[in-house]
């Protein structure tokens, strides 16, 4: 079947093609498959708009859930060709940044393979987010010119809409991309875009003209936004994005029978992810009266539409948009603002809770809170803390709102596609229910003392570590042992992530390994990350990490116990191959600070131990694999809180005070770094933790040193290992965003 139609698209047999041909071709194969099963229909319908969508290759994932991914394999393989070099070729889109953007991915492929009619809303970044390279020991940024003739985007020829701006309008025009479920119906990804874009305006890595809005609004994800005219940029994408999301709904209810827009609840559910598509509620106000609804009915309307979703507690990631700005972009907004602001303050004199404050600006979440029904977080320590200190003003006015939704991952893409190996182990041990309902997973803990599935766990481990280790090679020409214990820490570099507790900690290894103490097994300390271009001291924490895997790899008489790689331009198909190969899953950011992550969640599900802070989701992970399976450290999230609260955290009294964090902070500093990186770079970041450290490394630094260290003994002990690895996996069920949609579903959509 597949083999005659591969043939027939390629107008000549299999094995007298190029893999460029033979890519073309199941490309189209594939589109052709997914467009035939036809789409998730229903009446009321969810838009997820969200200004990331990290939706990793397509190619696999698509024959995966369409139920052909060995058939393909097999042809292939007759005709002398190899999936896995088609693979390669795909190029990953490049439409997001981190956490939040592949949550989005994973709950558009959970809505798909529901069942349920919903859809992804975002923009068509050309260039994307940028393609990370290392030069002379620090991050530069290029454009990632992701979009190719041969990608999985369909240009839409009939839906257009005009989105109205001070000066000028603009029209859309969209591309959409099929979303499979598994062994089920697409959905739609749409990408709004405008035909005047021009990526010849970017130069010099990625900077570009900011004023030239029609041809710069969809060149990037995330443009720099250090400057007012990078600001304002922002504001031009986002309401792009929301005003073509908004008229879109409107115009598919209509479709589907909605006759009178006040019924629009009934056929619509806008989840708001962050803040970013915040302004498609005073839009669809907008749009709403344009077509007949008295302001009154147009507010009751959204109200009832919209539901938002809150990703951090970061007050830099809490938007908040001065009025002026508004004014220069989109001043037809601002009367509509200026009403729901007024309504809020005729009822609530707290002016915390205020959209518009003193200062003149226009708080995004604070206009989400009170205009959407539902307000959830995404794990239940993050959902607490939203109620009990972040929000808690507006969750005494509306506690009726405030809900949780754990986030989740699909083990479509975490587990069958990128672990094979294990994937199919598990199936030989408790059959394959679990690719449905990833619960069954919990029937693997009749196994944890079972010598043989043990022992079969690490052999699955060591292979995937051996593939790991030819991907390091590849991507940053460093030699790693995969008898060496895999240590990983990958996601966007953040202070609050504490990538920096990471290296101190190196440094302290590598400082015992001078002085003699050798580790019984050689450790790989991974890193992935990027960061973003304006974000100084991030930049200046990948140049420390830079330097030690330098210093370290070139040191005769230390590689052969530690080594530090970093890897090159860090996204989803990197982290295909780093979750299944890896040992200790580091997920040590600054508790309270970290809503949920999701990277510990793959990790977990990949046979990782987890090394965390009672922090996002690790205290939901903790909970569920017990004390002796994961192994955390560090001050509660109420205690930092406490710190913040009575600004009593000074670095430079641990400084002072304890030897052993001198030794470790000054390191930075030592002629050894000095020689393998910049002086002006390594002070910076010494200087920062030295001065400021506003995310308290050093408050948990020496528990850390001491429970890693605890990790790294157990290691020691296979068999025990082994079975904290099977606990992990056996438990992990409860993260499938099967789990987590059904839940917004039940709880918020109604769909
Ligand atoms: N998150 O990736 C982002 N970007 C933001 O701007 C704000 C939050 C992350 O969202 C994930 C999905 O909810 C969370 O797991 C993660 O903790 C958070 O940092």
């Amino acid at each position: 079947m597949v083999a005659e139609r591969l043939e027939e698209l390629l107008g000549n047999e299999i094995k007298e093609s190029s893999n460029e041909e033979i890519y073309g071709a199941l490309l189209k194969l594939v589109k052709e498959q997914l467009n035939g099963k036809g789409y998730n229909e229903g009446k009321k319908k969810v838009y997820y708009i969200s200004a990331e969508f990290l939706i990793g290759k397509l190619l696999s994932n698509n024959l995966i859930n369409l139920g052909i991914y060995d058939e393909v394999k097999q042809v292939l393989k007759e005709n002398g060709k190899c999936l896995s070099d088609l693979e390669e070729m795909e190029l990953e889109p490049s439409l997001g940044n981190g956490g939040l953007g592949r949550l989005a991915a994973c709950f558009i492929d959970s809505i798909a393979t529901l069942g349920m009619n919903g859809a992804g809303v975002t923009l068509n970044y050309h260039l994307g987010l940028f393609k990370q390279v290392f030069e002379d020991g620090l991050q530069k940024e290029i454009p990632n010119n992701w979009i190719t003739d041969c990608c999985w985007e369909d240009k839409v020829v009939n839906r257009s809409y005009e989105v109205p701006f001070k000066d000028f309008t603009l029209k859309s025009t969209l591309y959409d991309i099929d979303v499979s479920g598994y062994n089920s119906k697409s959905v739609k990804l749409h990408l709004f875009d405008v035909e005047t874009v021009d990526e010849t305006i970017v130069s010099d890595g990625i900077q570009f003209d900011q004023e030239d809005i029609k041809r710069n609004l969809t060149l990037f994800i995330y443009p720099d936004d250090s400057t007012k005219q990078g600001q304002l940029l922002r504001i031009y994408q986002q309401y792009f994005m929301v005003s073509n999301g908004a008229q879109l709904a409107i115009e598919e209810a209509k479709e589907r029978g909605c006759e009178d827009l006040r019924t629009l609840p009934e056929y619509v559910v806008i989840q708001i992810n962050d803040t970013h598509p915040s302004m498609v509620i005073p839009e669809l106000i907008r749009l709403l009266t344009k077509e007949g609804l008295t302001t009154e009915e147009a507010i009751e309307v959204v109200k009832k539409t919209c539901a938002y979703t809150n990703h951090t507690i970061l007050a830099e990631a809490l938007e908040k948009w001065p009025v002026d700005y508004l004014e220069e972009v989109v001043p037809h907004l601002l009367p509509i603002i200026r009403e729901l602001d007024k309504r809020v303050k005729a009822v609530y004199k707290d002016p915390s809770v205020a959209i518009i404050d003193e200062q003149n600006l226009v708080h995004m979440a604070h206009m989400d809170i009170h205009y959407c029904f539902s307000v959830n977080g995404v794990a239940a320590l993050h959902t607490d803390i939203l109620k009990n200190s972040e929000l808690n003003h507006f969750y005494k006015l509306y506690p009726e709102k405030f809900n949780n939704k754990t986030n989740g991952i699909t083990f479509r893409r975490w587990l069958i596609h990128s672990n094979p190996e294990l994937s199919s182990y598990i199936e030989q041990l408790i059959g394959d229910g679990f690719k449905r309902d990833a619960d069954e997973l919990e029937q693997l803990m009749k196994y944890t003392d079972n010598q043989e599935v043990l022992e079969e766990l690490l052999n699955i481990k060591k292979k995937a570590k051996i593939t790991l280790k030819e991907f390091l090679k590849e991507n940053t020409g460093e030699d790693v042992n995969e008898d060496s214990i895999y240590d990983i820490q990958v996601k966007r570099l953040h202070e609050y992530k504490r990538q920096q507790l990471n290296v101190l900690y190196i440094i302290h290894k590598y400082l015992e390994i001078k002085e003699g103490k050798k580790p019984t097994t050689p450790i790989t300390f991974i890193f992935g990350a990027k960061a973003a271009p304006a974000y100084v001291i991030a930049k200046e924490i990948i140049h420390a990490i830079l330097c030690l895997q330098k210093l370290i790899n070139q040191d005769p008489e230390v590689s052969p116990y530690i080594k530090v790689v970093m890897v090159e331009n860090y996204n989803v198909t990197a982290g295909e191959k780093l979750f299944p190969a890896c040992d200790i899953s580091e997920q040590i950011s600054l508790a309270s600070k970290e809503a949920s992550g999701t990277g510990n969640m793959k990790f977990m599900l990949n046979g990782a131990v987890t090394l965390g802070t009672m922090d996002g989701a690790n205290v939901e992970i903790a909970n569920l694999v017990g004390n002796e399976n994961i192994y955390i450290f560090g001050e509660s999230s109420e205690s930092v809180i406490e710190h913040y609260k009575n600004a009593d955290y000074r670095s430079m009294d641990y400084i002072k005070n304890d030897r052993e964090i001198a030794r470790l902070v000054g390191f930075l500093l030592s002629p050894e770094m000095i020689e393998a990186g910049d002086y002006d770079h390594l002070a910076r970041l010494h200087r920062e933790i030295v001065t400021k450290d506003w995310f308290m490394t050093l408050l948990d630094l020496k528990e850390y040193i001491r429970v890693k260290d605890q990790a790294f003994a157990d290691y020691e002990n296979r068999r025990q290992w082994a079975r904290k690895m099977l606990v992990n996996i056996a438990k992990s069920g409860f993260f499938s965003s099967d789990r987590t949609i059904r839940q917004y579903q039940e709880e918020i959509w109604k769909l």
